[in-house]
Parts: C-alpha cells; sequence; structure tokens
C-alpha cells in the first residue's frame, strides 16, 4: 500500500492530505539540489534546516501561538513529514526530526516566555535544536544520569557533567539538557533546562563518527550558569519532561523508518520487475515473490501502528507511551528486515556506494537504538501490559 492509500485511512484529516501533498511537491523539487553529507555533513543539515525552515515546513515542530501549524503538536502531521523525507532523504528527515525533538519539551512545558523566545527561530530554520538527556553511563537508564544542577544564588544553577551522542551536537543553538537536581533519588530528582550553545563552560568535547553520517557529539558542562526561569516544568519534573517528549518522537521514529521500509520496497520491486536472471525477470522467481510479500505487509502492519498512535495522542490520550513504543519498535525492526532483504534482491549491487539500498542500510540501524532501543520499547510494552493487569485486578478485588 502506498503513502497516498494509507492517507485515505480514517486516521487522517484535509490538513493531513494538503500537508503531505506539498511536502512530497517540495521535496521532490527542493531535496535533490541540496549538498549531500558525505563530505560535510554540518553544512548539508544546515542547508536543510534553513530550506524546510524558507518553505514553512518547520512549522510543524511548533504550536500555533507560535506560528506552528497545529493548535498542539499534530503527531500524525509529525509522522506524516518523517515518512515524506525518510523515503526521500535521510539527512532532511534527520534535520525536521531533530528541530522537533529539541524543542518538543519546550513546547510541551516550557513557559509563555521560554516558548516565544525560542521556538520562532526554529520555526524559521534560523536556530537549530538539540536534545540533550543520554550519557555514557545512562543511555537506557535514564535515572542513572550524572550530570549535577546546583543552585547558585536565588535564581541559577550550575550545570556540570557530560552528555553524550547528542545528536546536532556541535551544530546546535540550543540544547534541552537532562540533570540531576537532587529532589530524590532516581528518576524523581531530575530536571530539565534549555541551555544556549554559547553559555560559557559548553564545549563540543568530540565529534563522534557513524556510518550514516550525521552530526553527532559528546557535550562538556563545566560551571554552565542557567537562568532557573529557563527550566521545564517543576524542579524534578525531568524524567517526566523526558518521557512525555519520548510519547510523541517515538512514533515518529517509526514513521521514519515507514519511509524508509517503503523506499527500499520500492527499489526491490523496481529492481527484481527490471532485471533479467536465468531468462526471466528477477520477481518471476517465488523467493523474491516472498520478499516482496513479507516486505509490502510489514509496511502495513508499522504504517497502521505508527498512525494508530499518532491518531490516539491527537484525539487527546494523555499518554500513548505503549502505542508508541509498539510502533517505534515494530516499524524500526521491520524496516531493518525489509532494508535487508532489498539489498540482497539487489544483489552485489546492493552493497555498492551510492545504490539507494545500501544507504538505506546504513541509514535504518540507528533508528533502532535512538529515543529508545527495541529492548527499552519491550520494558516499556511489557510494564503497560502489566499495570493494565494489575489495574483491572484492583477493579475486580473493590
Ligand atoms: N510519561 C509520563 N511519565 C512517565 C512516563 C511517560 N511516558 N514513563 C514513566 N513515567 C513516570 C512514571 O510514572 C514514574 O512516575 P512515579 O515515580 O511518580 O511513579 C516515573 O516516571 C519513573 O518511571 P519508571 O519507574 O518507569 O522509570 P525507570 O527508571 O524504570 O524507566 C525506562 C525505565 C527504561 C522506561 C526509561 O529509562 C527509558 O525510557 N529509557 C530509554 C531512554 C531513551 O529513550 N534514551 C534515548 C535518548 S534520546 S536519543
Amino acid at each position: 500500500m502506498s503513502l497516498a492509500e494509507t492517507l485515505s485511512w480514517p486516521f487522517f484529516d484535509d490538513s493531513h492530505h494538503r500537508f503531505a501533498t506539498e511536502l512530497a511537491r517540495w521535496a521532490d523539487a527542493t531535496l535533490p539540489s541540496l549538498p549531500h553529507g558525505e563530505h560535510d555533513v554540518d553544512a548539508a543539515c544546515r542547508a536543510r534546516v534553513k530550506a524546510m525552515g524558507d518553505a514553512g515546513i518547520l512549522k510543524a515542530v511548533v504550536p500555533a501561538a507560535q506560528g506552528g501549524l497545529h493548535k498542539q503538536l499534530d503527531v500524525r502531521t509529525l509522522c506524516l513529514a518523517r515518512e515524506i523525507l525518510g523515503f526521500r532523504d535521510g539527512l532532511a528527515d534527520f534535520s525536521f526530526a531533530m528541530q522537533g525533538l529539541g524543542t518538543g519539551a519546550i513546547t510541551l512545558f516550557g513557559s509563555e516566555d521560554l516558548k516565544a523566545r525560542y521556538l520562532p527561530d526554529v520555526r524559521d530554520g534560523k536556530s537549530i535544536a538539540g536534545f540533550a538527556l543520554s550519557e555514557a553511563e545512562a543511555g537506557s537508564d535514564v535515572a542513572a544520569m550524572a550530570t549535577t544542577a546546583t543552585p547558585e544564588g536565588p535564581n541559577h544553577v550550575r550545570l556540570n557533567g557530560a552528555k553524550t551522542w547528542i545528536s546536532n551536537g556541535g551544530i546546535a543553538d540550543i540544547y534541552v539538557v537532562f540533570v540531576r537536581s537532587g529532589e530524590a533519588p532516581g528518576a524523581r530528582g531530575l530536571s530539565a533546562y534549555v541551555v544556549e550553545a554559547n553559555a560559557p563552560g559548553l564545549t563540543v568535547a568530540e565529534r563522534i563518527e557513524v556510518i550514516a553520517p550525521h552530526p553527532l557529539a559528546t557535550l562538556n558542562f563545566d560551571q554552565v550558569r542557567v537562568p532557573l526561569t529557563n527550566r521545564l516544568g517543576g524542579p524534578g519534573d525531568g524524567f517526566k519532561v523526558a518521557m512525555s517528549t519520548l510519547d510523541i518522537f517515538r512514533s515518529t521514529v517509526g514513521a521514519a523508518a515507514l519511509g524508509f521500509a517503503r523506499r527500499a520496497l520500492h527499489e526491490m520491486i523496481e529492481h527484481s520487475a527490471t532485471r533479467q536472471l536465468f531468462g526471466a525477470p528477477l520477481a518471476d522467481l517465488q523467493l523474491t515473490q516472498a520478499a516482496i510479500a513479507d516486505s509490502a505487509t510489514e509496511v502495513d502492519a508499522s504504517a497502521l501502528l505508527v498512525y494508530r498512535a499518532a491518531w490516539t495522542k491527537d484525539k487527546g490520550a494523555p499518554r500513548v507511551t505503549r502505542e508508541a513504543a509498539m510502533a517505534k519498535m515494530f516499524a524500526t525492526e521491520s524496516a531493518q528486515h525489509i532494508i535487508d532483504r532489498a539489498v540482497q534482491v539487489h544483489g552485489g549491487l546492493g552493497v555498492t556506494k551510492g545504490v539507494k539500498v545500501e544507504e538505506l542500510y546504513r541509514e535504518i540501524r540507528a533508528l533502532r537504538i535512538y529515543e529508545g532501543a527495541t529492548e527499552v520499547q519491550k520494558i516499556v510494552i511489557a510494564r503497560e501490559m502489566l499495570k493494565s493487569r494489575s489495574t483491572k485486578s484492583a477493579q475486580a478485588a473493590e
């Protein structure tokens, strides 16, 4: 099923149809002319952010009060954007996604002043955002983070520590930074702050090279002074701020994987229909047909899970923790299988640099890890299922 057919599902309204059509048209016309990320990934990202800002696409990542498309973040729009961009250009998807993830916590928990100060420039592509949660010893286990915020006078805190695997690290203008503020041990003692990249004491310790080039870095915080008014939510709310933001953006990771998977399926079908083998098209072989059939079914199942999660959130569910985790886990895992099959169907061409499926093979890998690895999503889903069983048992006992 194509994206156009998916759009006929009842999850969508006219605004989604318009957005998807205009974005696809813009992406086909503009993305091929932007610099590729191979030589200068920072310049390639900046070019994408600017182009998307100029075209009004980044309005999707901010609320209407700051010039955005919808009153609140519309998860279906975010997912459509990532699917459409992911189908065409992994770096464009990355740049779009990070503008959203990097400011999602400001949109959800920021004061009016913080929203007014930071969101318009992100919307216009004039400012780049980053989400600084992970640490060397606190990736999956967020509550183990060690970067600290200590009070300084009545109005400031000082941040000390290091964050790593930070997307847009080194090119971002603002970061949402999660720190241990000490109100309680573990998850209840974290807070979130907006920190400007040029704050004295905030430095890029190292840039990290990855298989599919993206800006990624380790950041050092050495006595970085931040006003209390830059806090998102209350003291000790940091874990909730992080998880609520991820509840929205995990579905969008699934959507990006869906875009990659749809593209791989497209490439698989095109190649197998035209490549001759044993005197007939490759597609005549039943094993090729099995690869196509399994991939097409997984694409549809991923789309259903991704847009179910997005629709549920947009319709006002306070939490979509289980739905978003399922969407992210299934869509990223199945995209990996689909892309691997597409590489296999392409034979030697599939591992040749510059061939689309080879690029997708490298692009998909990180999505099974970032914003919560598959193993974390399994923990989250199982906990939610067990929680709902305990709730039902407690109700039955009353
Ligand atoms: N929305 C709002 N609140 C949430 C929440 C959510 N989605 N998930 C958990 N919470 C709340 C819980 O209700 C709990 O509140 P109380 O203490 O009031 O009961 C609190 O937060 C702690 O939750 P929990 O006990 O589940 O915390 P854990 O430390 O056990 O969390 C996991 C475990 C693994 C689920 C969490 O650390 C996680 O998601 N890790 C992956 C992080 C990630 O995605 N990293 C990638 C970085 S971005 S590239």
